[in-house]
């Protein structure tokens, strides 16, 4: 069944409802469940009517807004396959990602439109549209002369139905291919695991708090997923403010943040207890979140956050217990969701017993199709009897509960986005003067971890650790950027040559305060 569809099966019968009301847009816009319907046929059939070939990719760069929802759910309806990218992401991010891809269609910001129906035409895309986050752009000029009812393409479970880049420990970026099948299986999954279901079967209503960009696997899948297979309502801000967030929880019951977002509300004197009086589900993840937030939360709020863990290739894989809530393990991402295979095995393969520590390894109806046009990289992240290894690294204990321990990925988790160090030292090194040069990540207050580089100099050159910083500002998505360059004389290294990044992690630890 088309996604799409299995998701209209959950709007309420009373299309004139409020679906999503907008909270940081110059007046508050409401939303009825009849207008996602109808906004996102009416882009369906702009997209049919452009004769593309099934399964065709949408890539869209565009600013958080209502419409880009729209124009989400209208590439599910079409049988398209949306590209979901990072509003960050610059011109040399943007021109791999296209080409890569090669999608139909682009959909991008009117202040983006040069360089990008440049890159995208260049690497043969047709149709390039803008989108802006105030309701204008070229996409819903041409929507508006489309028909407003349109019937979902059908789709089979392992068609795709979306790619997420994630970037590599070596290499370039890898498209995560997720089918129809995939996303309806976890959101079905997170359905009944976080009690959607069972509000809606008591008569009740879950209104969600939306503060998360929608280009990743959390906004777009998990939180959206939920509150439409519900018939949920939205609260919707296009940018997360820890302000505007804490004042509407009392309408609120559901909410879903990075642990960056927890700890910029804890900062938060509006944040209390009476706030949060008809919220029932706080839920992080994307990265670890420390006891320390945990502990505050449950003392401020009266609430224990329940964290869960996922990966873009996979959706939502663990997830701590709704009912109990004293079930909820700090620091742990609790057990497998139902249906889903957790397990950890050693470097060598051997299976390990409860309590010990080795890479994660996972399988179940939500695990991608594989990455896009790289079947050798595929078959290299997937063991010989089918199971993923995600490069997390964890123990399972006897009751099933997942910690997450570290990683063996070289992977920044920053604020909730992904920094692969390979990346950010491959653009440095080409910098003129630069002999070589190392990423590491530090913690942080606020953004959990950052990234910190040590850079050395070719002999003769003269480098200068601001004019770095001020380089990479212009290449690459801002989250990417080191926090600090250093430049020194030379990387630590082992007897076998390897740069010893522990070292350079234990001497910069505490530059945050950490
Ligand atoms: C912004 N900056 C960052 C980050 N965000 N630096 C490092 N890490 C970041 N995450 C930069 C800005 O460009 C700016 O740099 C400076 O830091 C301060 O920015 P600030 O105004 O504080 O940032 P913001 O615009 O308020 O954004 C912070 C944020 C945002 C709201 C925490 O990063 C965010 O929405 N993160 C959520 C990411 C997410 O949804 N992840 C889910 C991935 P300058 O001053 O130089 O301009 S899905 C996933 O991981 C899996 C599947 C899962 O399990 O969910
Ligand atoms: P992404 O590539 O953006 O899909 O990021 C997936 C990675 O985020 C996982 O492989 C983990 O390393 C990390 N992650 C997600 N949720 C958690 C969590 N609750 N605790 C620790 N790490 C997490």
């Amino acid at each position: 069944m088309n996604l799409f569809t299995a998701l209209r099966a959950g709007f309420p019968a009373d299309l004139a409802r409020i679906a999503v009301e907008t909270a940081d847009t110059p007046a508050p816009l409401h939303y009825t469940w009849g207008d996602l319907e109808r906004g996102s046929a009416m882009l369906a059939n702009l997209l049919a009517s452009l004769s593309l070939p099934p399964r065709s990719r949408v890539a869209m760069q565009v600013d958080k807004s209502v419409e880009a929802l729209m124009l989400y759910l209208a590439v599910l309806r079409a049988g398209h396959v949306v590209l979901p990218l990072n509003t960050a992401y610059q011109e040399a991010e943007i021109a791999y990602f296209i080409g890569n891809a090669e999608p139909a269609v682009v959909v991008c910001s009117k202040r983006n439109f040069g360089w990008v129906a440049r890159t995208a035409f260049n690497a043969g895309t047709k149709h390039v549209y803008t989108l802006d986050d105030d309701r204008s752009g070229t996409l819903l000029d041409r929507a508006a002369f489309h028909a407003d009812r349109h019937e979902p393409v059908p789709a089979a479970p392992d068609d795709l139905a979306a790619i997420l880049y994630t970037s590599g420990t070596t290499g370039r970026s890898k498209g995560a291919m997720l089918t129809h099948g995939n996303l309806l299986a976890n959101a079905q999954v997170l359905h009944e695991a976080w009690g959607w279901a069972g509000v809606n079967r008591a008569g009740g209503h879950d209104v969600l708090v939306h503060a998360l960009p929608i280009f990743h696997v959390h906004g777009l899948f998990v939180a959206i997923h939920g509150a439409l297979l519900s018939g949920s309502r939205m609260i919707w801000f296009n940018r997360f403010d820890p302000r505007g967030v804490a004042a509407r929880l009392p309408e609120a019951t559901v909410f879903m943040g990075v642990p960056t977002l927890y700890v910029r509300l804890l900062a938060e004197p509006a944040l209390t207890r009476e706030q949060c009086a008809r919220m029932r589900l706080f839920v992080s993840g994307s990265a670890p979140l420390l006891i320390e937030t945990f502990e505050a939360w449950q003392q401020r709020t009266g609430h224990t956050i329940l964290e869960r863990y996922g990966m873009s290739e996979t959706v939502m894989l663990t997830s701590n217990p709704y009912r109990p809530e004293s079930a909820r393990r700090g620091g742990t991402v609790g057990p497998a969701l139902p249906g889903v295979g957790v397990r950890v095995r050693s470097d060598k393969g051997a299976p390990l017993p409860a309590g010990e520590i080795g890479g994660i390894e996972v399988e179940g109806p939500s695990v991608f199709a594989g990455y896009w046009r790289m079947p050798q990289k595929t078959a290299e992240e997937f063991t010989a009897d089918g199971w993923f290894k995600t490069g997390d690294v964890g123990r399972i204990d006897a009751d099933g509960y997942v910690t997450i321990v570290g990683r063996s990925k070289d992977l920044i988790i920053s604020g909730g986005y992904n920094v692969y160090p390979a990346e950010i030292e491959g653009f440095i090194n080409e910098m003129e003067g630069v002999a070589e040069s190392a990423l590491v990540g530090v913690p942080h207050p606020d953004f959990g971890e950052v990234g910190v580089a040590a850079v050395v100099a070719r002999p003769g050159a003269a480098l200068d650790g601001e004019a770095i910083l001020a380089a990479l500002k212009q290449r690459i998505a801002n989250f990417k950027v080191p926090k600090r360059v250093f430049v020194v004389p030379d990387l630590p290294r082992n007897a076998m040559g390897k740069v010893q990044k522990n070292l350079l992690r234990e001497q910069h630890k505490s530059l945050f305060g950490g």
